[in-house]
């Protein structure tokens, strides 16, 4: 169908004199035509029960960028963020640094926005994030609070945060990237130092008891592998598991580089979650890549970064409790890629203008093939 098309419009260019590519780029997506409707956007082609999310995009290094909140602000961004996903995570508007901006004061304006978005445009939300060592506000981080002080304002904010929603989140990141590389608990995380670790338990306790219905995940970067980190989620999931801790998931982040092999083992990895009775899930997808001098990906890459898309997908859908599968932002307009890595970006599956690169093409056929979940 899609030669035709391209056939028909090259005719037209010759006739009319116009360049091919400016006609060409200008027709609809093949599935933009009748009887292609229906699978025309990522969450039309995915199968049923089976949620594809995105971050919504705001708070975090947005706020140092020369341009408005993209979440409120950019009405394509949010077009796009409906119709594409059935499935959004608040990228920074859930965070302690974001809601807390003094001890007493709770600054829910933004998340409860991206909540109401979700329930209009019936899709799910992932909660992001309750206990981490990063994006804490410095009242919290250099307050001289006791033992008692700190547990109380953990189990008042996971209260407060998880009860405001409740019946609203389908899966909440309660534990953030907890281990090193090494597999060892991080230090740097405030609530283990402080508390010991006996505190991961008790945060999962609390939001089971604010949300009931909520899926509760430990989430975390590096860990799409058999390695270390993931070895030590295993042990760790085992351990609070026997104890009857409300633990529901483990979740790979997949911030991915083309510098490196892709995870060959990611189905691997999460099967041996799923093999504990865990719901598994990828939660912040992106590729970035080297960019050439003029900045613009070659082919070759486009090709490379979409066959690293399509495997990550493929691994979840081979996964039977895998069924969430959000990408860290769509637009590379908004990605926190290049602000973090120098030199590197296009890590998104759309170019800034929102154009469909092979990335996001290899996500929806992929999405399309896969059969009933
Ligand atoms: O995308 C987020 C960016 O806007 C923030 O500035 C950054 C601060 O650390 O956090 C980014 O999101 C992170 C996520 O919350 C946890 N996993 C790693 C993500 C990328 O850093």
């Amino acid at each position: 169908m899609k030669s035709t098309h391209l056939v028909t419009a090259a005719v037209a260019a010759v006739a009319l004199s116009v360049p091919l590519t400016l006609v060409a780029s200008a027709a609809p997506d093949v599935a933009d035509r009748p009887g292609h409707a229906k699978k025309d956007t990522l969450r039309q082609a995915a199968p049923k029960g089976f949620y594809i999310g995105s971050a919504a995009a705001g708070g975090g290094h947005h706020e140092e960028q020369p341009y408005p909140d993209p979440f409120t602000s950019d009405q394509e961004y949010r077009k796009r963020l409906a119709a594409e996903f059935n499935s959004v995570s608040p990228e920074n508007q859930m965070k302690w640094e974001y809601l807390r901006p003094e001890r007493g004061t709770y600054n829910f304006g933004m998340a409860d926005k991206i909540v109401k978005f979700a329930r209009q445009n019936h899709q799910v939300v992932r909660g992001h994030t309750l206990l981490w060592h990063s994006q804490n506000p410095a009242w919290l981080e250099q307050g001289a609070f006791s033992k008692e002080e700190l547990r109380e304002i953990l189990r008042e904010h996971i209260f407060t945060v998880v009860g405001r929603y409740r019946g609203q989140i389908q899966q909440w990141d309660v534990a953030n990237e907890i281990f090193n590389e090494a597999g060892q608990l991080r230090t740097e995380n405030i609530w283990i130092r402080e508390l010991g670790p006996g505190i991961i338990a008790d945060a999962f306790r609390w939001a089971h008891q604010a949300d009931p219905k909520a899926k509760l995940f430990f989430n975390d970067y590096g860990v799409e592998s058999v390695n270390a980190k993931s070895n030590a989620y295993i042990a760790l999931i085992k351990d609070l598991r026997a104890q009857r801790v409300p633990v529901h998931g483990f979740s790979a982040q997949a911030h991915l580089s083309t510098r490196y092999g892709f995870p060959g083992d990611l189905q691997a990895n999460l099967q041996r979650f799923d093999d504990l009775g865990l719901e598994t899930a990828i939660t912040e997808l992106d590729v970035r890549m080297d960019l050439p001098a003029d900045g613009k990906p070659t082919e070759a890459q486009l090709a490379q970064q979409a066959d690293y898309y399509q495997r990550t997908l493929a691994a979840c859908l081979a996964v039977d409790d895998c069924n969430s599968f959000t990408i860290w932002g769509f637009t590379d307009k908004y990605s926190w890629v290049p602000v973090f890595f120098q030199g590197e970006g296009s890590a998104t599956v759309m170019t800034e203008d929102f154009s469909r690169k092979p990335s996001y093409y290899a996500l929806r056929d992929t999405l399309a093939k896969a059969g009933r979940r």
